[in-house]
């Protein structure tokens, strides 16, 4: 069909005008030092074999890899923290841990010098505005690094959540607008300039309600997250806990440990499926469902809680794209990254023959799958067990199926009168009438006819 000029015009300038959905995300995260070293002449006190030291990673690092990002087909990024960080090393009797993550601002005026400058940081807001990536920021603004001076410190440290001092850092009097409105001032600035589409909100519930409907107002139009510790998307208290922020949405921590515990055969399949309906009845009521993950830099990576199980990877990742809500990957899921608990969570990006290519492509297939199918996205989840190890997860008219078990499953699946499927992830087309899923795999299943 030939539309006029006029025409295409319009409905490009509507498209744009169209907020973002974020249940269309799939969010990427990268440690920024940990991601790639574009410019080595900004590395300083750099050891690379310290597991809690500066490893060299940079703006321009991402910058380079925003080709690899934009293949793997996640439309947003969240990266570390950028504001000026504290030069010393918090030395314990174990570890010399460096901030290397971003989460001991010294200055919230300006931008760690290691990480790259203003200017390299705009570049690659640019670059993945282009690309059409997203750009959630991380913002830090409950507490600064070891040592640093800020006249906003809190002396001596409470016991509540406002006023502690988490981990013993110098943690900053939020509630004392003196205090605040700079912090919210320089966010607001930061936003501006980098065009954000979203910002992270860290450790947000150790400062108060108030300040973040302030902030809120100050900062209208991106999503708000908030890194609220605990948060479970199917517990109501959780969701009255983000309202009464006036935040957005949240990470949803439980998810992680329900996909473990159903892979490795702790959990029941008839449970997990009763969980997961609760959690879309919490959900239900949201604007913008949780983001949810594997696992995160404050966790261990899934693969090493499941053993090195690749398959129960795999199983855990579709379940993560199947179900409601915002799929997050942690930079490396995608090719295996090793790594265990702190410190070595929080291991370098492997690139070139250290990723495992099959696992990658696996990846593009399963955020491919998410990308051409608006239920998968949009539509709500129903979740069943249809056997000991068969679950299956029906969004609109696409259907999942999950086989944890050692056997090869047959699914009776009636849907719409529907005579044969095709399975996004292995380009197969079933009929209806034999739906196998092989031990210890996946199938996301579109309606061929
Ligand atoms: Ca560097």
């Amino acid at each position: 069909m030939f539309l006029p000029v006029a025409t295409c015009a319009l409905m490009s300038l509507s498209q744009t005008a169209t907020p973002f959905d974020w249940r269309d995300a799939v969010i990427y995260h990268v440690e920024t030092d940990r991601f790639f070293d574009g410019d080595p002449k900004n590395n300083a006190n750099i050891e690379k074999r310290n597991p809690a030291g500066w490893h060299g990673g940079d703006f321009r690092g991402l910058l380079a890899k925003v080709d690899y990002l934009k293949a793997l087909g996640v439309n947003a990024v969240w990266f570390s923290p950028v504001a000026k960080q504290v030069e010393k090393p918090h030395r314990s009797a174990r570890l010399t841990h460096w901030p290397f993550h971003g989460y001991w601002p010294a200055r919230f005026d300006e931008v760690e010098p290691r990480f790259g400058s203003r200017a390299d940081l705009l570049a690659l807001t640019k670059a993945l505005r282009g690309a059409g990536i997203r750009i959630v920021l991380d913002v830090v603004l409950n507490h600064v690094g070891y040592g640093a001076v800020h006249a906003g410190i809190r002396t001596p440290c409470g016991k509540d959540d406002i006023t502690k001092c988490l981990f013993g850092l110098p943690d900053l009097r939020t509630e004392d607008p003196a205090v605040w409105e700079p912090l919210v001032k320089s966010t607001k600035q930061l936003v501006d300039e980098t065009g954000a589409d979203a910002v992270r909100l860290d450790a947000a519930n150790h400062i108060g309600p108030t300040e973040w409907r302030t902030f809120r107002r100050a900062i209208p139009s991106p999503l708000l997250i908030g890194e609220l510790w605990g948060f479970d998307a199917a517990e109501k208290k959780s969701w009255d806990g983000l309202r009464a922020r006036d935040l957005d949405t949240a990470f949803d921590f439980a998810f992680a440990d329900l996909a473990l515990g159903w892979v490795t055969g702790r959990l029941a399949t008839d449970s997990l499926a009763k969980h997961l309906a609760k959690r879309d009845a919490a959900i239900a009521g949201a604007a913008v469902p949780p983001i949810h993950f594997l696992d995160t830099h404050d966790t261990e990576p899934f693969l090493s809680r499941a053993r090195g199980d690749k398959a129960a990877l795999k199983l855990a990742a579709v379940l993560e794209f199947a179900v409601s809500g915002i799929p997050l990957i942690n930079y490396g899921n995608e090719v295996g990254r090793k790594g265990g608990r702190w410190p070595t969570n929080r291991g370098d990006m492997p690139w070139g023959a250290a990723q495992d290519k099959r696992l990658l492509e696996f990846y593009k297939r399963l955020v491919y799958a998410r990308r051409i199918d608006p239920g998968l996205r949009r539509a709500k989840s129903i979740v069943s067990a249809l056997s000991r190890d068969l679950l299956m997860v029906m969004r609109g008219e696409t259907v999942v199926l999950l086989n944890r078990g050692r056997r090869r499953e047959i699914a009776k699946v009636d849907v719409a009168n529907a005579k044969s499927w095709v399975d996004v992830l292995s380009e197969k087309k079933l009929a209806a009438k034999n739906l196998t899923v092989s031990p210890r795999s996946a199938r996301i299943l579109v309606r061929a006819e």
